[in-house]
């Protein structure tokens, strides 16, 4: 038995990766930067460790019976087949389980189905293969597509090492900006087949249907820049119509729409880096 359990825990030392590579490997979902992210998250770990408890409990009990009752122990079988007293007791727990998870999720659900009160409206049309972003009520409207770098690396025979693009096929030319604290409502659709919008930190993933309009909403909470992809497959470039969400503070959103507005149409399908430099430019001039 002991030499048994030498075998295992070898074989688990064997696998665990040295520190610094182990710490590169996420194995859980993120944790996010919007209030409902962190909601799904705390409902997934809820749900794991009541999972994890009742998997515990079961082989505990498995376990025991194996052991306790084992032929050499107890050579002649019980004759007992029925107990009305276990039969409610292990129907009854599972259903208050059961309703434990479900009220706390239906709160989030009902949450995440909410878009009353949203302060900016952006309708997201899916392409074969790129996103358009609209922003309704500001007059605001590009085409988000795989960065020409990436785009010229992933060509057959390109020669060119991915290793060598930052961000390789997770950048964008136009990134979808949006001002921290603000409630967006997402309208998703498509102009073509089913694409799904999917930004992992913010916790949000919806289909995108020609004819059909999805909503979800968000409320990133941090600036920076949060990457997702297209999550439903759309045809042979699926792979290569990411998403990035540039989450800005207020007063650099509005600079930066702005400039957009400013430069009308034609000037919002420029490249992200000469609309951060706009911004920025425009910042400075305010203060
Ligand atoms: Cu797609």
């Amino acid at each position: 038995m002991l030499k048994i359990l030498k075998y295992v825990a070898a074989a688990i030392a064997a696998c665990v990766p040295a520190g610094a590579a182990f710490a590169a490997w996420e194995l859980n979902m993120p944790v996010g930067v919007t209030e409902l992210s962190r909601e799904i998250h705390g409902l997934h770990m809820m749900v794991l460790w009541v999972c994890v408890l009742i998997a515990v409990v079961v082989f505990a009990v498995i376990i025991y019976s194996i052991i306790a009752f084992r032929r050499s122990k107890h050579p002649v079988p019980a004759t007992f087949d029925h107990s009305t007293k276990v039969e409610v007791i292990w129907t009854v727990i599972p259903i208050a389980i059961l309703v434990g998870m479900a009220i706390p999720a239906a709160e989030t659900l009902i949450k995440i189905e909410d878009m009353r009160d949203s302060e900016l409206t952006v309708k997201v049309t899916g392409y074969q293969w790129q996103w358009h972003y609209d922003y309704l009520d500001e007059g605001v409207s590009f085409f988000s597509r795989l960065d020409r770098d990436s785009d010229a690396a992933r060509q057959l025979n390109s020669g060119i090492d991915p290793n060598t693009i930052d961000n390789y096929l997770l950048e964008v030319d136009n990134r979808f900006v949006v001002p921290v604290d603000t409630k967006v409502r997402v309208l998703l659709t498509s102009s073509d087949v089913a694409h799904a919008w999917w930004v992992p930190e913010f916790g949000m993933k919806k289909d995108a249907y020609p004819g059909f309009v999805n909503e979800i909403w968000f409320r990133a909470d941090k600036p920076g820049v949060y990457r997702g992809q297209c999550a439903e497959l759309c045809g042979y470039d699926h792979a290569f119509m990411p998403v990035v969400v540039e989450v800005k503070s207020k007063e650099e959103f509005s600079a930066w729409l702005q400039a957009q507005q400013a430069n009308g149409t034609e000037a919002a399908q420029v490249a992200d880096s000469q609309a951060d430099n706009a911004a920025e430019a425009a910042v400075a001039r305010a203060e």
